[in-house]
């Protein structure tokens, strides 16, 4: 394999849209998140090592340097959409980049994890700047080992690397994620998720799986075509907007 890097020269010839421009490429940074400030819609940081990755509720991401794609896009929905569904649009994107990498089928356990096997490959966070722009994070295990993946996960993880055993370059897996990503955002803005829910129903991972809510069992129902998620307590019908849903392995 060629020196695997995401430096804009390895990157930028192989967009070919308008998201990922400007690209804002560092070796290390705390958080590709916060990488951006006035940047305008389409643009994307990377990082090649973060030290403070954030996961949702404060917790932490975690990757070795040059392992993983680490990457965050500036959106400015317009005010009909709900903001609130950017992180299925984004985990659909990761999925589908994941798919097409890996040869598999990928899953969206609502509302922000991309699973392949049961074990989650990419994690996805949606922050609002406050100023109508929201910032999508995406976080994508590519190549490291087994060892290197969090042991203390609350869902169990995986890299492409741990499914298949093949070591990839990351640069054509990022230029694929964000123009993906543009392709269903863009869907997203004329037609909102009912222009996405084909791909999102099929994937839908927590659909008739034993689910956990706040100490309550009960079965995951579907994602809902408005983003939320439906699931059955013992014959109750519960519609959740956030939050965190366990499943049974
Ligand atoms: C997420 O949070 O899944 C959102 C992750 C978003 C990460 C990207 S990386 C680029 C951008 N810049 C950032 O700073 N963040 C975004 P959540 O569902 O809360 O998952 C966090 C939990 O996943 C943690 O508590 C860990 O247990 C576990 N975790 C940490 N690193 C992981 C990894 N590499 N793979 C799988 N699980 C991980």
């Amino acid at each position: 394999m060629p020196e695997d890097s995401l430096a804009p020269e390895r990157v930028e010839p192989l967009l070919s849209g308008r998201f990922g421009r400007p690209y804002v490429y560092a070796l290390r940074c705390d958080s590709t998140q916060t990488a951006l400030d006035e940047q305008p819609e389409g643009a994307v940081a990377v990082c090649e090592e973060q030290t403070a990755g954030r996961g949702r509720l404060g917790r932490p991401w975690t990757a070795p340097p040059g392992a993983a794609v680490l990457c965050s896009i500036v959106l400015e929905p317009p005010a009909d959409r709900e903001p609130a569904q950017l992180p299925l649009v984004a985990g659909l994107a990761a999925a589908e980049a994941v798919e097409r990498a890996l040869n598999l089928s990928a899953q969206i356990k609502w509302p922000n994890d991309v699973m392949v096997n049961r074990r989650k490959v990419a994690g996805v966070i949606a922050e609002a700047s406050g100023d109508g722009r929201v910032i999508v994070g995406i976080g994508l295990n590519v190549n490291q080992k087994p060892e290197e993946l969090p042991a203390d996960a609350r869902v169990a993880p995986a890299s492409l690397y741990t499914i298949d055993g093949i070591r990839r370059e990351r640069a054509p897996l990022l230029a694929e994620l964000i123009g993906t990503l543009e392709r269903l955002y863009g869907l997203w803005r004329e037609g909102g998720l009912d222009a996405l829910y084909e791909g999102l129903g099929a994937r839908d991972f927590l659909r008739g799986r034993r689910v956990f809510v706040n100490g309550s069992v009960g079965t995951g129902v579907a994602i809902r075509r408005d983003g939320r998620l439906e699931i059955d307590l013992d014959g109750e019908r519960r519609v959740l907007e956030s939050g965190e849903v366990e499943f049974e392995r």
